[in-house]
């Protein structure tokens, strides 16, 4: 209950930051795995609870109806700060799916891009499946017409819900990220490393690229770079952070 006032007050009074995450197209090393863009990730520093997690807080935003405000205030920073960025350097956006299913999302994206000055092609918006399970025809409608604005998209988390291979077949994802569990237990078990290698051929096949999340080790970063893993993102290659601290990456003095 606490939580959910000040929920309302967080943005208001600049408690709500982003912290950002490097994507790197996938090498043998992280000296040969360069940095293409960053996701977004959001952070709500309480005054009196601290640090809130965003699996905490976004779940609450979006019962709330919160996430749609939230939602705006996310886009424009993450797109603000991405356009002082050079390019063709990009920026992954995380969308709930309240406010994908019922914001006007498709308008919002376009007013933030014209506001901000950032080319579409450098916004990618990361959605998980849930989302599209709700109502397959409005998605498939929206993306269609996120498409059109010439943002790309990409399915979040993939094969940690109910991921059905029908999904890949109909939607327009530019990529697919998969999700952490596989690659944190590369190495462990036998399974995991099919999964992979399976998905990275699956996704080719349809053309779309591949990133790797929660890639924590040496190998697991030249496991995904020998299968072709397109890019790759996790602690290995940096924690998401306030982006001065990744100011030499973004063309910026720190
Ligand atoms: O950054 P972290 O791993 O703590 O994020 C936890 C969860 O919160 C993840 O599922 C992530 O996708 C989600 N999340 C983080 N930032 C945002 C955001 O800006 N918008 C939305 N909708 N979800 C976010
Ligand atoms: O759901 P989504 O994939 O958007 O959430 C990303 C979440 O994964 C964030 O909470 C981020 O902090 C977390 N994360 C990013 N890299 C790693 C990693 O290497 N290991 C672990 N355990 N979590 C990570
Ligand atoms: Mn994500
Ligand atoms: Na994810």
């Amino acid at each position: 209950r606490v939580l959910h006032q000040d929920l309302s007050m967080a943005i208001r009074n600049g408690e709500l930051s982003l912290y950002y995450q490097p994507q790197a197209a996938a090498g043998p090393t992280v000296g040969t795995s360069k940095v293409i863009g960053f996701e977004a990730l959001a952070r709500w520093i309480h005054p009196v609870r601290g640090f809130v997690s965003p699996g905490d807080f976004i779940p609450l935003a979006e019962e709330s109806g919160l996430i749609v405000e939230m939602g705006v205030w996310i886009l424009r920073e993450a797109c603000r700060e991405a356009a002082s960025w050079p390019v063709p350097m990009q920026i992954a956006v995380n969308l709930s799916p309240a406010q994908f299913m019922h914001g006007d999302v498709v308008s919002l994206v376009h007013s933030i891009l014209l506001e901000t000055g950032l080319a579409p092609d450098r916004l990618e918006l990361e959605i998980t499946e849930g989302v599209l399970i709700e109502d397959f025809d409005r998605g498939l409608a929206l993306l269609r017409r996120l498409k059109a604005l010439g943002v790309r998209i990409s399915m979040d988390d993939f094969g940690s819900g109910y991921s059905s291979l029908s999904y890949l077949q109909a939607f327009p994802f530019d990529k697919i990220k998969i999700d952490r569990t596989f690659v944190m237990n590369l190495g462990r078990n036998p399974q995991s490393a099919a999964i992979v290698r399976a998905v990275i051929d699956l996704g080719h096949g349809l053309e779309m690229s591949i990133v790797a999340e929660g890639v924590e080790t040496q190998e697991q970063l030249g496991f995904l770079a020998d299968e072709g893993c397109d890019a790759v993102q996790g602690y290995f290659l940096g924690k998401p952070q306030p982006i001065g601290h990744y100011a030499a990456l973004v063309g910026r003095s720190a």
